[in-house]
């Protein structure tokens, strides 16, 4: 039978992915994947994050990024480890990848890993890279039609972020449609309505964190 390049690409992420996991396991990490496309405030909801949650829990960023370590500054200033991918073209990150960048960060002795995918609403979806769950961020500039149109992404969420809630006033998003479009592809997963610049709503966020680093998974 004929393998195509795509699922052999597939499943060497999927071992790297299966060992990535059992990492988490092994070490009582728990780790989120989040994807969202560039600019919907990824970086931003973890430099807060950060500052807000230090004190109570160890936590490490893996940056992926096409190319510069920008996002590893702001993430080492907000007060956390940092390491950066730069993928130099790739649209989105190897659990290869992660797997070496794990090491980077020491993250045996982390409660709490984010990876921040590379900016794309396609690609990171498809590759698994052994995360205990995803947070998908729309933020309300994209547009509301974001969610239907990209289904596969907020289907795999285990929770969707709907960021710069303090520019509703300012641009046309219908945010019922919104939330009924999400509700389609995924009806199980909670979506938060935030503003990582402004604070609002961001308590929901470290409520839905803090449940499960409880119990270690989605
Ligand atoms: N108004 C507003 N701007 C935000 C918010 N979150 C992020 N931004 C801005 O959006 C831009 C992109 O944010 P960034 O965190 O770099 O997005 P990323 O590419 O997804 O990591 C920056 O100029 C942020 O200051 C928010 O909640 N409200
Ligand atoms: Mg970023």
């Amino acid at each position: 039978m004929k393998v195509s390049l795509n699922q052999k690409i597939l499943s060497r992420n999927e071992e790297a992915a299966a060992k990535n996991r059992q990492f988490f396991a092994e070490h009582k990490v728990f780790c989120l994947n989040v994807i969202s496309s560039p600019g919907a405030g990824k970086t931003a909801l973890l430099e807060r994050t950060i500052r807000d949650l230090k004190e109570r829990y160890a936590i490490g960023v893996i940056e992926g990024d096409i190319e510069t370590d920008k996002d590893a500054r702001r993430i080492q200033a907000a007060g956390a480890r940092a390491f950066q991918i730069e993928t130099k073209g790739a649209c989105h990150l190897s659990a290869e990848q992660v797997h070496n960048a794990l090491k980077m960060i020491d993250a045996q002795t982390l409660d709490l890993v984010f990876i921040e995918n590379v900016g794309n609403l396609v690609c990171p979806s498809a590759f698994d890279l052994g995360e205990s769950g995803r947070v998908v961020i729309l933020s309300v500039p994209e547009g509301d039609d974001k969610p239907a149109k990209y289904p596969g992404t907020f289907a795999g969420a285990s929770v969707i972020v709907l960021n710069k809630i303090d520019l509703l006033p300012y641009v046309p998003f219908d945010l019922s449609r919104v939330l009924a479009d999400i509700h389609t592809v995924n009806p199980q997963s909670p979506v938060l309505q935030l503003s990582a610049a402004t604070g609002e709503g961001i308590d929901a966020w470290y409520d839905w964190l803090r449940r499960h680093l409880e119990k270690k998974q989605p």
